[in-house]
Formats: structure tokens, C-alpha cells, sequence
């Protein structure tokens, strides 16, 4: 599949970029040439001799010229005046204002007067993702937040009480698959996710061109249901229900084969007895599904040769979503499909991946709850608090209030529960940084922005979804633009990172960062080498940043070199001679070299799951209410809260609009393309009414990230069709407990014509 960003005109040899913006992560193939003002992208296809990616890329992956030259994107750091208006400054002043303002905040109110936050895109930037931590370890605040409460932390905490680590996160195998069970995902739009599987679409076709099935179990016929072979409207927040009927069945019908896990499991009999209470009878009002349904799906799991069970956004974002996120894994488990070709299986990355450090086998597994948050006592989860606690941890006066932030790559204005609460809680701030390249909903209350250079201008290694991929491989790709050079030029991320680190540690803002990059690295090397590590360290190479800590990781790694141990094994040179990318091969089990856990087993029953049961079944005793619920959705030409200034993107219809179902519609006396009211207890909205018969009555959905009316940013395309922010509907008080996770979907909301109500937003 080609899409020409500019067809006709062919540049010269062409560059090779991992494109940053989703987790499909496909190989690009970028030409550029030279023009009057200097390099410019000529086409954007897909590479298609990557071994990965096979040519797949999808309409963002061309908007990256776009992003590059969005004159909206910030190319220097930016100072916000009394006035509210941005300029830009240079990165010394930028520093040297940092320097002044921050270690007096920490001084006179302490660590935990500096929050952090960061967003989506961190994960796809290397430089980002690898010095996030130093700065964060040198805040030594509690108060960390990040993206991942309103997304996936659930299934990294299911997976870290299971097998020993918050990355090792079972993906499907699907080339070899015969069946395949989707619940709350729709990976034909988002290109998969915690799956990183490029071009779902084409391999889900030549899955069922060679007799394989799908089915699809979401409260609207999405995209990646209708091209299935089964569809199931299940209720919003059904599936724990679901799955429980599904293990009970398992249970009553004798159907239990774990296979040759039998032997590295504990909890089968916690299983079996939480099981009894949920017969597919007692499940199917709360799930919204008729108990032959459950009972089938847990029947063609069972039966099929080779098939896996696979949940994503749509089962985390619940209040059950640590729950069903631990279930989706039991269920492969005892059918025997974890671990086994065709079956959800674990990755193996070449870098990073902690699951291949250290002896196999067994291991410390993961801690929860070493410190809570300040104001609603929520447990620390991989070291973040819920993202939905961060307007109040400003807000509440007292020890350890937050008075500075700090936030990376992230627009929790738009992407979390109540934007309109935090947006008053960050005006309300002393200092506030953003490292991002646009001035935002979040952003446009930073007193200073530190940018980014563009995906273009820098190199890449997918240092995370290599951990959750399709497929084994490794793949580098370089810089496709120079990055200038200068006062004014682009620093890389990992540099502001450093920097930041630097100005936190009492070093000021003009310490020398090859120096304590050096210092890193050696006391790294130190722990994991020992008495090796001076002769190593000049033998790491890549020059600075985090290219030495990935030829370090890659040579270590299961497929390194070992520094010369294994010489046909992979280096950051060998990788980088491959810019195309390197195949690992397909994925191979792992159990029980994979388990970190300290039993050296897979824990079936961790305890505070078995603690939170009690609430399923209170919940499962509650009678429904007749509410109308609201979920979101996905579009592939939009990503979250951030790609919508994209011109190419943002071209043709209105994307931001009210699916109903249209006897929903009838009901409530509504037309389509008429604007509509919806709202609740926590705010209320105006969408358009689009009709749509792939809805289950009942349900409505608008996606999320849209709200691009607020004073103040700089997003010139975006404002043109600003859409509604849904999240202005959600409760920020409304949890999953066990992870901190904000529930996103299924909340209840009022319908109305726009006409009978007042009609400015919020
Ligand atoms: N209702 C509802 N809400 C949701 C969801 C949902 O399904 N429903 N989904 C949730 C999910 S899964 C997620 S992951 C979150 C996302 O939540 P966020 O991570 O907060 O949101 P994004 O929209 O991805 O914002 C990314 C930010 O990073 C900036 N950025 C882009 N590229 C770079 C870069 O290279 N460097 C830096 N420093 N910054 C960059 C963008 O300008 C933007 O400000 O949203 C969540 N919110
Ligand atoms: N084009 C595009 N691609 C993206 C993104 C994007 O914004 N746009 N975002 C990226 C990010 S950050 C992520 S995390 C991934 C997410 O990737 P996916 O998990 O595939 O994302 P969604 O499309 O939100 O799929 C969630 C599905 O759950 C359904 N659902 C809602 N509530 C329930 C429920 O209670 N039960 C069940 N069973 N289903 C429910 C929704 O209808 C929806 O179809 O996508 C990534 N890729
Ligand atoms: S699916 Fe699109 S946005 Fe995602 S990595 Fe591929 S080209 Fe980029
Ligand atoms: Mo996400």
C-alpha cells in the first residue's frame, strides 16, 4: 500500500522511519529533496521490504509531513507573558528561568511539591521514554501521573501479579491463529493496541481466507466487527460478567485443559471455586448477552485448536477493568491456548524487555501501594498515582500539595475526566512546564514550552512495543531532516530531559551532559557488569544518549553479541545497518523462562482480585438501571486529543458527532445531523446526531479528544472544527480501584434537542 504525501515528485534515496504515532509502529519509507528553504518530504509510503510492517501504513503515517511543517508546531521554547500570550525565548534563558523558579518551589514545599505527568507519545519517543525516569527519580515526588491510568494500566497490573512483570503482556499470535475473540477493541481502526500488529485488517482477512474466524464483542458493530464473522452487542461494563460466565461454563462442562501449563500454575482451585456463583443464567441480564452466547464463546474457546481471546481499551476503562483484564488471561490459560502457537503468546523483544533480564524463571514480582495519593488515599501503581487525582492534589491546601508541574508529552485537559476541573486547577499553579511541541488545551497554561523537534528531525528504536509486537524483530531508523543547529535549534527530548534532571540535582542549568550522561551509563554499567565494567564502557558505542544505552541493551539482550561472546549476535551497528529492520522470527513460548514471580508459577489467583470479586458480585445483585450509556470511539484519522491541527487529517466530514442508535433517536424526539444535549450530573455537551443501526439501543458514543474551543492555544486547522470534549461527562472520582484506572466508558447520561436547553458548552 503506497499513499503519496506529494505523488509525482521523487526525491532521492530514500530514509526509513518507524512511525511514531501509533503502536502499529509501521516502517515508513520517507523521500525528500532539497528546496528553497531547505529539506523537504517528497513522498511518505510504506517500506515495503520491512520485515515487520510489509508495506502498511495508514493516512496518519503520511500526515507526518504535515506535523513536520505545521506551522503551528513549536521549533523553540515559548514564554507565557502576563497577558497570556506565548513568545519564544531561547533555550539558555528557557533554562536559566527553569533554575530560578524550581528548586525554590521543592525547598520551601518540598518533593512532592513538583508533580510530573506524562502522556501517550512518550512511548513512542525513545529519548523520552529513557530519561523520563532520571528526572523522575530525582523529583522523588509522589505525585507522578500518567496516561496509563486512563488506558492499560489494568491489564499491566493483571500481568504483573501473573507472571512477575508490568511488560510481559501476552499478545495474539495471529498468523497461526484459528479463531480469534475481540472484546472491547477495534484494532481495523486503532491498528491494535498492548498488540502492536500492523495492518490488522490484511492479516485478519488472510486469517479467515485460510478458515479462521473472528469474533467481535462490543456494544457497537465497529469496523473491525464488520468485517467478522460474529458479532455480540454486549452491554457497556458486561464483560466482567461475560467472562465469569464464560469460566463457569468451563468449570461445569469439564472443560478445563491448561495443557502443559498444568504444571506451572497456582490458584486452580480459588478459580474454580469463585466460579460457581456465576452461571451464565445469573450473568446474562448484567452483560447485556443471552446466556447460550456465553456459554458458546467459553465453548469455541475451548474447542478450538489454536485461538486466543484478546481485550483492550474497552475492557481496561471500566470499573472492573483490572478484573476483566486478569480474566481475558485466565480464560486462555485454562483452555490452553497461553503461551502456545496460535494462542496469546509473549514477545521477545531484542532490547530492554526486563522479562529476558536476569535468571528466567522466577523473580521478585511486582509491589503495589508503596505510598498513596495525599487527598483520595489511591495506591501507587509502577510508581504513578491515578491520572484522575491530579486536579486535586493542586487544589487541596496542605503538606505535599502540588505547586509545580511538570508535564511530558501529554493534553490531560482533553483526555481526562473533567478537563473543566483541572483546567482551573493549573491556572492555579506557581510554575508550570510542558515538554511539548504545540500550546494546547494543557499546554497553554505552562509558563514556559519546551518543543520537541519533529519525528522527522530525530532517530528512533521502539524501545516498548517491540515488547508487545506480532512479530520478533529489531529495526532503527535515523533521522530523515538535520536538526539544525544553534541557540534557537531543536534539542533532542533526551537533552531536556537531562537537562531538567541536571537543574534538579543542584548542577544548574549549563552542567555538562555528556559528562553525567558518562557518569549513568558507568554506574550502570557497574551494576550489571561488575568487574567488567571498565573495560565495556568504551567499547559501547552510538556517541550519546540514549543510542549508547540501546547498543548496551541490544548487546546484552537475548539476541546481543554479549560484547563479543556470541560475534554473530546483534549490535547497535548491525541494527543500524538494517534500517529496513531485522527479523527475529515468530513468537515462540516462553513459560517458564518468562515468569519473574516469586513461586516461580503463574498466579491464577492474586489476592486482591480475589478481594475486589466481592464487589462483582454486589454489583451482579444491583437491578440494572434503564440509563442511557455513553462509550467513545476511535477514527483512523484522528489520535487521541493531538493530531486534529493536521490538515490532511482534519480534511472532510465532521468526525466529532453523537452515533445513536435510531429508535434512541425516535425516543428522544431527534433528527439526524440536529444538534443534541447530552448530559449528567457532571457536565453537559452539544454533539451532532448521526443515526447509526450499528449501535446497541441504548448506548450512544462520541470520541474522545475533541474540545478544541478553549482560549488560548494555538491550533489553527483544529479550531476550525473544534468538536466536543466527552470527557466533560466523566466523573474523575470514578475508578477501578485496584488501578487507579478512570472509567471512559459506559457512563450514564440525558439526552435532549439542543433547542430546550441553554447552548454554550460547559
Ligand atoms: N473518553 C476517553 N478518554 C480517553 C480515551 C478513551 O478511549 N476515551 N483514551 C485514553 C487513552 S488510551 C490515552 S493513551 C490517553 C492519551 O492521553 P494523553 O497522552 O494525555 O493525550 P494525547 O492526545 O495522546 O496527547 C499527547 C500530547 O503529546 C504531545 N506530543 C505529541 N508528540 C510529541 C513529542 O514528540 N514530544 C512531546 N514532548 N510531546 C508530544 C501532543 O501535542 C499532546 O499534547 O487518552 C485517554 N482518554
Ligand atoms: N486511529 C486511531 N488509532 C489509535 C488511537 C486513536 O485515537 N486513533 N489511539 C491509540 C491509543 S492511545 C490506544 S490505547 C489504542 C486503543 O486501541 P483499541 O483498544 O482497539 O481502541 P478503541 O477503538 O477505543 O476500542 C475500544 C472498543 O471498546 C468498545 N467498548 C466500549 N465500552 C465497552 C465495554 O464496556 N465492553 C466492551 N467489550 N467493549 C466496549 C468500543 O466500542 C470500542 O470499539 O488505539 C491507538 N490507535
Ligand atoms: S497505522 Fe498509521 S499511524 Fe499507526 S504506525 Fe502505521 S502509519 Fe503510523
Ligand atoms: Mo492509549
Amino acid at each position: 500500500m503506497a499513499i503519496d504525501a506529494t505523488p509525482r515528485l521523487e526525491g532521492g534515496a530514500p530514509h526509513y522511519r518507524i512511525c511514531p504515532l501509533c503502536e502499529a509502529s509501521c516502517g515508513l519509507e520517507i523521500r525528500t529533496d532539497t528546496g528553497p528553504q531547505g529539506p523537504r518530504v517528497v513522498s511518505i509510503r510504506g517500506a515495503e521490504q520491512d520485515p515487520f510492517s510489509q508495506g502498511y501504513l495508514c493516512p496518519k503515517g503520511v500526515a507526518l509531513k504535515d506535523l513536520h511543517e505545521d506551522p503551528d508546531r513549536l521549533r523553540q521554547p515559548m514564554r507565557r507573558q502576563p497577558d497570556g500570550r506565548f513568545t519564544p525565548i531561547s533555550w539558555a534563558e528557557a533554562f536559566e528561568e527553569i533554575d530560578r523558579r524550581l528548586p525554590p518551589l521543592r525547598r520551601a514545599f518540598g518533593a512532592d511539591a513538583v508533580g510530573l505527568s506524562i502522556g501517550n507519545p512518550a512511548s513512542h519517543k525513545i529519548g523520552l521514554f529513557s530519561y523520563f525516569p532520571g528526572l523522575a527519580r530525582a523529583l522523588g515526588s509522589r505525585n507522578m501521573f500518567s496516561a496509563s491510568t486512563l488506558d492499560q494500566m489494568p491489564k499491566q497490573l493483571s500481568c504483573g501479579w501473573m507472571y512477575g512483570h508490568w511488560m510481559s503482556v501476552p499478545v495474539p499470535d495471529l498468523p497461526r491463529s484459528d479463531l480469534l475473540i475481540i472484546l472491547g477493541a477495534n484494532p481495523a481502526v486503532s491498528n491494535g493496541s498492548l498488540w502492536t500488529v500492523p495492518d490488522f485488517r490484511g492479516k485478519a482477512k488472510a486469517m479467515r481466507a485460510r478458515g479462521g474466524r473472528i469474533i467481535v464483542i462490543d456494544p457497537r458493530r465497529t469496523e473491525t466487527a464488520q468485517a467478522a464473522d460474529e458479532h455480540h452487542a454486549i452491554r457497556p461494563g458486561g464483560d466482567v460478567f461475560l467472562l465469569l460466565g464464560m469460566l463457569h461454563t468451563l468449570f461445569a462442562e469439564d472443560r478445563v485443559r491448561p495443557g502443559r501449563l498444568a504444571d506451572h500454575i497456582n490458584g486452580l482451585d480459588e478459580l474454580r471455586a469463585l466460579a460457581t456463583g456465576f452461571a451464565p443464567e445469573r450473568c446474562a441480564t448484567h452483560a447485556g448477552l443471552p446466556a447460550t452466547t456465553i456459554r458458546q464463546l467459553a465453548r469455541d474457546l475451548a474447542a478450538a485448536p489454536r485461538a486466543a481471546l484478546y481485550g483492550r481499551v474497552g475492557t481496561c476503562t471500566q470499573r472492573f477493568g483490572t478484573i476483566n483484564s486478569w480474566l481475558i488471561d485466565v480464560l486462555n490459560i485454562l483452555t490452553g491456548h497461553l503461551d502456545s502457537p496460535g494462542g496469546l503468546m509473549f514477545p521477545k523483544a531484542a532490547a530492554f524487555a526486563a522479562n529476558t533480564l536476569g535468571r528466567g524463571g522466577q523473580g521478585k514480582g511486582v509491589t503495589v501501594g508503596r505510598r498513596h495519593s495525599r487527598v483520595s488515599r489511591a495506591p501507587e501503581i509502577m510508581g504513578e498515582l491515578p491520572m484522575s487525582c491530579l486536579a486535586e492534589e493542586i487544589e487541596t491546601p496542605g503538606d505535599g500539595q502540588i505547586h509545580a508541574l511538570i508535564t511530558v508529552a501529554c493534553n490531560p485537559v482533553l483526555s481526562a475526566p473533567n478537563g473543566a476541573r483541572l483546567t482551573r486547577a493549573l491556572e492555579g499553579l506557581d510554575f508550570m512546564i510542558s515538554l511539548d511541541p504545540y500550546i494546547n488545551e494543557t499546554t497553554r497554561h505552562a509558563h514556559l514550552i519546551l518543543p520537541p523537534p519533529s519525528p522527522l528531525e530525530d532517530w528512533h528504536y521502539d524501545q516498548v512495543f517491540a515488547q508487545l509486537s506480532w512479530r520478533n524483530h529489531a529495526r532503527w531508523s535515523g533521522p530523515v531532516m538535520p536538526i539544525g543547529e544553534g541557540p534557537e535549534a531543536p534539542q533532542a527530548e533526551w537533552q531536556t530531559l537531562l537537562r531538567l534532571t541536571a537543574i534538579v540535582n543542584g548542577l544548574g542549568p549549563r552542567a555538562d551532559l555528556q559528562a553525567l550522561d558518562d557518569l549513568a551509563l558507568q554506574a550502570e554499567l557497574q551494576r550489571s557488569a561488575g568487574d567488567r565494567a571498565e573495560q565495556l564502557f568504551p567499547m559501547i558505542d552510538g556517541g550519546a544518549g540514549p543510542a549508547r544505552w540501546l547498543d548496551l541493551a541490544l548487546r546484552s539482550g537475548p539476541y546481543g553479541d554479549g560484547f563479543g561472546a556470541r560475534p554473530e549476535g546483534l549490535t547497535l551497528a548491525k541494527v543500524r545497518a538494517a534500517p529496513q529492520g531485522i527479523d527475529l522470527g515468530e513468537l515462540t513460548s516462553r513459560v517458564p523462562e518468562i515468569l519473574r514471580t516469586p513461586s516461580g508459577r503463574i498466579e491464577l489467583a492474586p489476592p486482591a482480585l480475589l478481594e475486589d470479586m466481592q464487589a462483582v458480585t454486589a454489583a451482579l445483585h444491583r437491578p440494572l438501571d434503564n440509563e442511557l450509556l455513553l462509550i467513545g470511539r476511535r477514527d483512523t484519522r484522528s489520535n487521541n486529543s493531538w493530531m486534529h491541527n493536521l490538515p490532511v487529517l482534519a480534511k472532510g466530514k465532521e468526525r466529532c458527532t453523537l452515533l445513536i442508535h435510531p429508535e434512541d433517536a425516535a425516543r428522544a424526539s431527534l433528527e439526524a445531523g440536529q444538534m443534541a444535549r447530552l448530559s449528567n450530573a457532571r457536565g453537559s455537551v452539544l454533539a451532532q446526531v448521526e443515526f447509526s443501526d450499528a449501535m446497541r439501543p441504548g448506548v450512544v458514543s462520541l470520541p474522545h479528544g475533541w474540545g478544541h474551543d478553549l482560549a488560548g492555544t494555538r491550533l489553527q486547522v483544529a479550531a476550525l472544527q473544534p468538536g466536543v470534549n466527552m470527557n466533560l461527562l466523566l466523573d474523575e472520582d470514578d475508578r477501578d480501584p485496584v488501578s487507579g484506572t478512570s472509567v471512559l466508558t459506559g457512563v450514564p447520561v440525558r439526552l435532549s434537542g439542543a433547542e430546550n436547553v441553554p447552548t454554550a458548552n460547559h
